[in-house]
């Protein structure tokens, strides 16, 4: 079902079962070409979740910052393109809560590990806040944080299983977010990670 949050954002329950199977297989596709790595950020500290990208631009961070980048810094090359799959699922998840013209340039994909969190941040590399974020779990299951548009406003903790969609859009584009650490476990699909797609309007 639709299940509204505060501020815009709405997660759409099991909105992508049905594909699962497939886009597990794009993203290992994807993944052969511009590897999962383990970023620094910019304090320099080694991200527990390991990211790779694919679409115009790609989400980066080593000691010199957050940024997009059209070129992978891994290969030298391009991101790998977005699979039609991925854009129809994003934008008809977009569709569905109301932004009807979403046109991701970026696919962000996340990789965790069991031990592996994302820490409260707000997602603001992106030149335009009016389009939405739309976000897809596949693999096993999280917590994730959904706190306000201050940092020590207290979070609200939603469980997200493989096939849930979520599409930030409105005020809660810009809340503090994160995901809890992640427990151990074997997913029949993906064994022992959970992989998040975020799309994204670079610009
Ligand atoms: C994840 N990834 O589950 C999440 C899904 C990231 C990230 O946060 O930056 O890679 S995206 C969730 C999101 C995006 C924008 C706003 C809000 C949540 N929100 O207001 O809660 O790997
Ligand atoms: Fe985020």
């Amino acid at each position: 079902g639709i299940m509204p949050l505060a501020e815009g954002g709405v997660i759409l329950r099991g909105f992508a079962l049905d594909e699962v199977t497939g886009l597990f297989a794009d993203i290992l596709d994807i993944a052969s070409r511009s590897p999962f790595r383990h970023m620094t950020t910019p304090g320099g500290y080694r991200m527990s979740v390991a990211i790779t990208n694919c679409g115009d631009y790609g989400w980066i961070t080593d000691r010199r910052g957050y940024r997009y980048e059209a070129i992978d810094p891994a290969t030298s090359k391009s991101w790998p393109a977005m699979p039609s799959s991925f854009l129809a699922l994003a934008q008809r998840a977009a569709d569905m809560a109301g932004f009807p013209d979403f046109w991701p340039t970026c696919c962000l994909v996340n990789r965790y590990e069991p031990g592996a969190k994302l820490s409260l941040h707000q997602d603001k590399d992106e030149a335009d806040f009016a389009a939405p974020i739309v976000s897809v779990s596949l693999g096993l299951p999280a917590t994730f944080l959904f706190g306000g548009a201050r940092r020590n406003d207290k979070a609200r903790r939603f469980p997200l299983n493989s096939g849930d969609v979520a599409v930030w859009g409105g005020a809660s584009r810009l809340h503090f977010h994160g995901v809890d650490t992640l427990a151990g476990g074997t997913d029949s699909l993906t064994g022992p990670y959970r992989f998040n797609l975020t799309f994204r309007k670079v610009r």
